[in-house]
């Protein structure tokens, strides 16, 4: 697939995902229209994730897969209302506008991601038949964005004890972003019930286009435009974060994102040809503008 293909694929994709988004959040009470309103703008790369992943492993019915795919976007769109509050990286601009507390104040901004998380698990356990299935994405959900995953990676983030080294970066990376990344994978496959060895490779594979993801970040805080990024570029530089390019300078960071796509890519081509849509996907993350 070239350039092009990927990036038409991804804006096909993301166009279910956002109308079921919408009917998710239509007609149920004043306070959803808010939380609405943080989940405009996403790439929805974790949602595409799940169902590209759902379909590789021949699953076939989006009513099944697309309740699972939402949960998780609501689920990150709760992590960047929190992290944009002051108390965190406190950031004004998210998503291409003012962030969450901006607009509606920190309460409200607190309270937004207080309810897409929850809102999220009923997601989960909607959706056609799989109970065993959906209790094993509830429990690998869980595992990966809470105190052992994305809330552990956030607590070292914001830390000022982290010293700059490698073994720390990579600690915030895996747990702040790549398990995420990883569990969106494995969640398309569980609900396609995929064997559990390919489920274990799959989530492996996840993790290297995490840590990726994660890097690319990370240099384009550096090396990003904001109208294009949709937040604000140059923050982790200015608050001296923890960042791949503060510990390997920015030639270093690319280096290394370079050779994590190549480590998704060899683990995603081993796993055969129904899964290159992923080396699609991995080869779009490391050369993302935004
Ligand atoms: C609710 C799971 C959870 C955690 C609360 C605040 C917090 C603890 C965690 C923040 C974690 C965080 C912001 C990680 C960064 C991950 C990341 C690279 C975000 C940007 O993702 P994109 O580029 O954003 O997919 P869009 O806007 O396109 O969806």
């Amino acid at each position: 697939m070239t350039d092009m293909d990927v990036v038409k694929y991804l804006t096909e994709k993301k166009v279910p995902v956002d109308r079921a988004l919408k009917k998710y959040f239509s007609d149920i009470n004043a306070f959803f229209e808010i939380m609405y309103y943080s989940i405009g703008g996403g790439k929805r790369i974790r949602p595409i994730l799940a169902i590209a992943s759902y379909e590789a492993n021949g699953g076939k019915d989006s009513k099944q897969i697309m309740p699972i795919a939402c949960g998780l976007e609501l689920i990150h769109t709760y992590s960047l209302i929190h992290d944009d509050l002051p108390a965190m990286d406190d950031d004004d601009f998210r998503r291409g506008k003012a962030a969450a507390h901006k607009k509606f104040g920190e309460a409200m901004a607190i309270l937004s991601g207080d309810g897409l998380f929850a809102h999220a698990f009923e997601l989960f356990a909607q959706g056609n038949g799989l109970v065993k299935e959906k209790l094993m994405v509830i429990k690998a959900v869980s595992e990966v964005v809470g105190p052992k995953g994305v809330v552990y990676g956030q607590t070292l983030d914001i830390s000022k004890e982290m010293s700059h080294n490698p073994v720390s970066l990579r600690r915030i990376h895996f747990n702040k972003t790549a398990k995420f990344i990883a569990v969106s994978v494995k969640c398309g496959a569980i609900m396609a019930q995929a064997p559990v060895p390919l489920i274990n490779e799959l989530y492996t594979a996840g993790i290297y286009m995490g840590m990726l993801f994660q890097y690319t970040d990370d240099i384009l805080d550096v090396v990003g435009e904001k109208e294009k990024l949709g937040k604000t570029p140059g923050k982790d530089l200015a608050a001296g974060k923890l960042t791949a390019p503060a510990v390997y300078g920015l030639d270093g960071a690319m280096f290394r994102a370079r050779r994590y796509a190549e480590l998704a890519n060899q683990k995603f081509s081993g796993l055969g040809k129904r899964f290159s849509v992923f080396n699609m996907i991995t080869d779009f993350i490391l050369h993302r503008t935004f």
